[in-house]
């Protein structure tokens, strides 16, 4: 192994990847009876945050594309420790996205803000679920921040 290989696995088992999905860039400005009235952007700064004093950091990013998604869950398998991740709409119908959260060999959280057993029929069964390490779901904003604690030591134990 080169050294520039070493120091990219290095820093890939302290990188945690927070992804969401569609809609979640307007968390804050709509439904805050569901979603809360904090933003995409402030839940990414606390991630950082809770990150930074555990010794990790975050790749924090969203789409409202089901590919792309896909495509940041095949780059985690090369750069992250983990997978926090906010499926939004596609945990209910995303065999593409399941199939590439199989492909990923370390811990993956699945993240709901909302309550989403105490909803409509059409969102208690998440296809991503399947394959989630753990769960957090009706927290809030804040079951982010719980998730990246909940990562640090799902890493550890591995380690
Ligand atoms: O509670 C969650 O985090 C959800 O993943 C949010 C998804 C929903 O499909 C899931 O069942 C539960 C919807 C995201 C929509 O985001 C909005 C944000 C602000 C205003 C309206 C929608």
């Amino acid at each position: 192994m080169s050294d520039t290989e070493a120091l990219k696995g290095a820093a890939a088992t302290r990188c945690i990847y927070v992804l969401n999905g569609p809609n979640l860039n307007l968390l804050g400005q709509r439904e805050p009876h569901i979603y809360g009235s904090t933003t995409l952007a402030e839940i990414g700064e606390r991630c950082e945050a809770k990150a930074r004093s555990l010794g990790f950091s975050v790749d924090f990013r969203q789409t409202n594309f089901e590919g792309e998604l896909v495509e940041s869950v095949q780059q985690a398998r090369r750069e992250a420790c983990g997978i926090i991740i906010n499926p939004a709409g596609y945990s209910f119908t995303s065999v593409a996205l399941l199939d590439s959260l199989k492909m990923f060999d370390g811990p993956k959280i699945e993240l709901h803000i909302s309550n989403v057993h105490a909803r409509e029929s059409i969102y208690h069964n998440s296809l991503v679920s399947r394959t989630a390490t753990g769960i957090i779901i009706g927290l809030g904003a804040a079951g982010y921040e719980l998730a990246i604690q909940a990562m640090a030591g799902l890493v550890a134990a591995r380690s």
